[in-house]
């Protein structure tokens, strides 16, 4: 059993334009209402956790349509600079911090409160069918949630046109900090920007060649050979199989096991160095009631194990009552 305080604080974000299907907004909140906060706390008797409840933030229509391929332009700016200051404070006083989605456009600013929080000593893990690294010239979509990989490295930076209202934004982290796991779905621009540049990327066939534990490892030695940086965490829910996880807006069949998903966290977590880590694109509209208990008891298991929930069992300080045998 743990005996240090872990400190979380969760931070809510019902966002959902950058994507087109509603409902994914009701995230956070179906997650808090299937007992999150109860199950973290019993996890030890020093977990410390505070919600921050869901954030609010103001939209400048003057920015709608001044990026083309960006639907919903004015709305991301005003949320993710929103999410990217609660991040900071949230980690600056010594909290991890667990952000709960909303869609994946979301995590440009969680990684950036991060980076702000930490001086850029992050390493960054995201697991997803997709690679989300297209930007407004290579989407097929529009949707910024395909996109938030993009904007996160410096190396992509010079791909972007001007993007008015996001000069706090300050893309920072070398990509050389980044890996992938779960790969399945990835368009060819991507596939070219992954090679390219060269990123880490663990796709499902390598999953299955090498075996989760060791696809864990070999992702964090490339992206913290030294083992020292804070480690963010954006968990895309539709990495996990649709038979795991169906309440989700762009699933993709053949993806991780609940088991594997567990167990990446629970690797992360061993490491002490877990700083933040987001889990979005569950969307309770989606599918039947039971599809919906699916993906957020999911969501669950994914969130506990990243906060030292074990599978094992905990060790107790007493002894064996023999005398009872
Ligand atoms: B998610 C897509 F074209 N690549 O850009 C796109 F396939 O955050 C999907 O991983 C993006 O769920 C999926 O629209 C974004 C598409
Ligand atoms: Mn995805
Ligand atoms: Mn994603
Ligand atoms: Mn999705």
């Amino acid at each position: 059993r743990c005996i240090h305080d872990t400190k979380v604080g969760i931070l809510g974000v019902p966002f959902e334009c950058g994507q087109p299907k509603k409902g994914v907004s009701q995230g956070p909140d179906a997650i808090r209402k299937a007992g999150l906060m109860e199950q973290l706390s019993a996890i030890h008797d020093k977990m410390d956790i505070k919600d921050y409840g869901n954030i609010s933030y103001t939209v400048n229509r003057e920015l709608e349509a001044s990026v083309p391929n960006m639907k919903g332009y004015a709305e991301i700016v005003g949320c993710t600079h929103e999410v990217s200051k609660n991040v900071e404070k949230i980690m600056k006083e010594g909290r991890m911090c667990l952000t709960l989605g909303g869609d994946h456009s979301i995590a440009m600013a969680t990684v950036d409160g991060h980076i702000k929080a930490k001086d850029n000593e992050v390493c960054l893990l995201w697991i997803d069918a997709h690679a989300d690294c297209n930007t407004n010239k290579t989407t097929p979509s529009g949707n910024v949630h395909g996109m938030p990989m993009a904007l996160i490295p410096y190396e992509l930076s010079d791909y972007w046109p001007h993007l008015p209202g996001m000069d706090w934004h300050k893309p920072v982290m070398s990509i050389r900090n980044v890996a992938y796991i779960g790969l399945r779905s990835v368009d060819s621009y991507e596939r070219l920007i992954i090679e390219k540049l060269g990123i880490t990327a663990f796709f499902m066939a390598d999953v299955e060649s090498y075996g989760i534990n060791t696809v864990v490892n070999m992702a964090l030695d490339r992206i913290d050979p030294e083992r020292t940086r804070s480690i963010h965490v954006s968990y895309d829910i539709d990495s996990l199989d649709t038979l795991e996880a169906p309440s989700t807006g762009t699933s993709v069949r053949g993806g991780l096991t609940l088991r594997e998903g567990i167990q990446i966290m629970e690797m992360v977590h061993s490491t002490g160095r877990l700083g933040a880590m987001d889990l979005v694109e569950v969307n309770p509209h989606i599918g039947s009631e039971g599809d919906v208990k699916k993906t957020v008891e999911a969501a669950i298991h994914v969130i506990l194990a990243a906060f030292g929930y074990n599978r094992r069992g905990y060790r107790t300080q007493d002894t064996l009552p023999l005398q009872t045998f």
